[in-house]
């Protein structure tokens, strides 16, 4: 039984996504945010104070993307490309792309917005400029990001997505990344998490 450490809306929905994709047995431990102030006692267990993190045993694991590639590869998913499979690279890159290159331009605009009207026009730009590449790789009208299929990539970078909509960043979604984000939040996974799971509360 893995030990999900969660907190609202936080990257945590990646890992309950993946977890309800795989059919993975896990118990969630809501906590609240920021985990730092309210839960001094997480620091133990994660010294970043960020969630989510998974313990499953001995392994305690405090990255969402780390944590989702666990859990995927645990239950022999598909979820996951094996290097020597045809769209690996991209697989490789978009995955981390989600987190590292498209993620942030939403945080500013959560963390900054409101103190100044540059910083919230400058993450805007920055976050239209990043959608291109989700733009680009849907060009040939494929359903998901790579692979042929659906996988961690996909989950990657919809979260994001699903994440930008809360800041009507979604305005700026080209018609193929909006009808794509459609196809991602139909899948009953992700209407578990986001309708049932995290609805109201994590
Ligand atoms: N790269 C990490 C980032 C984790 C992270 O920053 N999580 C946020 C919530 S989405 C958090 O816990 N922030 C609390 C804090 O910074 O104190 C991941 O993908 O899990």
């Amino acid at each position: 039984m893995l030990t999900i450490y969660a907190t609202a809306a936080s990257r945590s929905r990646r890992v309950l996504w993946t977890c309800e994709e795989v059919g993975a047995a896990y118990e969630v431990v809501e906590l609240a945010f920021p985990p730092k102030v309210h839960h001094p006692d997480f620091l133990a267990l994660n010294p970043a104070g960020t969630v989510p993190t998974m313990v499953d045993g001995e392994v305690c694991l405090t990255e969402s993307l780390a944590i989702c590639d666990y859990v995927a590869r645990r239950h022999g998913s598909d979820l996951v490309v094996a290097p020597d499979a045809p769209g690996y690279s991209d697989y490789l890159n978009l995955l981390l792309f989600g987190e590292a290159t498209l993620l942030p331009p939403v945080v500013w605009t959560r963390r900054f917005g409101r103190f100044a009207d540059e910083a919230l026009e400058e993450a805007r730009e920055t976050f239209a400029v990043r959608l291109g590449v989700v733009d680009r790789a849907l060009a040939d009208g494929r359903e998901f990001l790579t692979a042929g299929r659906f996988t961690l990539a996909d989950i990657s970078v919809g979260f994001t997505l699903g994440l930008s909509r809360l800041y009507g960043l979604d305005r700026l979604f080209p018609p193929a990344v909006a009808a794509y984000y459609d196809r991602l939040a139909a899948r009953p996974a992700h209407r578990r998490v986001y309708l049932e799971l995290t609805a109201e509360k994590i």
